[in-house]
């Protein structure tokens, strides 16, 4: 086996860890910062080796054996001290060095990047494109340099993507910014990153990577919903968030969930007794927490999943103004 077939198989063996144990690599920063970091874990791991492996070896090679054997008397040696302080030392400046150039990268906003607005709001991220379209999850095309602008209503939230590996904070009072390339269609976690509160661990959202032409397409159509009266706003995201999949509305057939005609201002039915109406609250409640009160006769815990975080306050409002309308 000759050394470019050895190099080979450690690629490979790399990418295959790599892809076990790291989030996909979705940019070419997150390829960069998975290098060093493999770098930094192999460095640790030889240097571990011959740390621990050389203690046990002398400590089983210099085991005093007899009452009478001696230890040699030894003050210093300064070929080691000096190999054991350089090699280090030169490991260290490598390391910084080699963090410094990816960081400048990361640091550096692109220009002509397309420029996105992101707030963090115990505990939502609100998206905002220049000609006005409000979103809940970020929308970007793919293969093109985005920025995006982060600020903050509240507390101090943090931007992570970590198929990007890129994170950043959001503070109240300032703008602060990253910038990203996506080389990979699809969509990826966004995560806070900066405890914030109660509902901290719920406050996700997502980041669709689209194809140039899909966002331009996306961008025209959310531009027409955003101007849309409040209950046609709401049919819309009654569709595209799928809740017409669970819910009938124009008739009273019941699907994976009750049908939601003609419900609005009457009792409610759910497990626990609750008595009340159907009314603005209940609908939150029943989307933002749905195991909370189950509708009589469905399953518990109620298959319906959690909206909290996805759902903006303005996509509450609208969805709440189109079920009010189907009376
Ligand atoms: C996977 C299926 C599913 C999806 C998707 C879904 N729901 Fe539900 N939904 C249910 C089920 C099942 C129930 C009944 C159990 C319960 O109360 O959680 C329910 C209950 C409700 C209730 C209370 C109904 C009542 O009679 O008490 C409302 C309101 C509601 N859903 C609205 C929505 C809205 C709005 C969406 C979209 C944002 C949505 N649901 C998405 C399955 C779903
Ligand atoms: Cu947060």
């Amino acid at each position: 086996m000759n050394w470019l077939i050895v190099m080979n198989k450690l690629l490979l063996a790399k990418s295959a860890v790599a892809g076990t144990f790291m989030p996909v690599q979705a940019t070419e920063i997150s390829k960069q910062v998975d290098n060093l970091y493999g770098f930094l874990v192999v460095v640790s791991f030889v240097s571990c080796a011959i740390l621990i492996g050389g203690m046990i070896y002398f400590a089983v090679k210099y085991k005093r054996k007899t009452q009478n054997d001696k230890t040699a008397y030894i003050t210093h040696d300064t070929r080691l001290e000096v190999l054991w302080s350089v090699i280090p030392l030169i490991v260290f400046l490598l390391v910084f060095a080699w963090g410094w150039i990816i960081y400048h990268d990361m640091r550096t906003m692109p220009t002509n990047a397309l420029e996105i607005q992101v707030t963090g709001k115990q505990w939502a991220w609100s998206v905002d494109y220049k000609n006005g379209v409000k979103a809940s999850e970020v929308v970007v095309p793919v293969n093109r340099d985005v920025k995006l602008i982060l600020a903050s209503d509240d507390v101090i939230h943090s931007f992570y993507v970590p198929s990007f590996r890129i994170k950043q904070d959001a503070v109240p009072g300032r703008y602060t910014a990253l910038w990203f390339r996506a080389e990979k269609l699809g969509e990826f976690h966004v995560f806070c990153t900066e405890y914030c509160g109660t509902s901290h661990s719920r406050m996700l959202t997502k980041l669709r990577v689209v194809s140039q032409a899909d966002f331009d397409k996306w961008l025209t159509e959310e531009s027409d919903v955003s101007g849309l009266p409040l209950a046609q706003r709401g049919a819309k995201i009654f569709q595209t968030r799928a809740c017409a999949s669970c819910h009938s509305v124009d008739s009273p057939v019941v699907k994976v969930g009750p049908s939601l005609k003609a419900r609005w201002g009457t009792p409610l039915n759910v497990e626990d007794g609750t008595t009340g109406v159907f009314d603005e609250n209940y609908v939150r409640e029943s989307v933002m927490l749905p195991q909370q009160k189950i509708a009589k006769g469905f399953p518990k815990p109620s298959p319906m999943p959690s909206f909290q975080g996805q759902l903006s306050e303005a996509e509450m409002i609208a969805l709440i103004e189109y079920i009010k309308g189907l009376n």
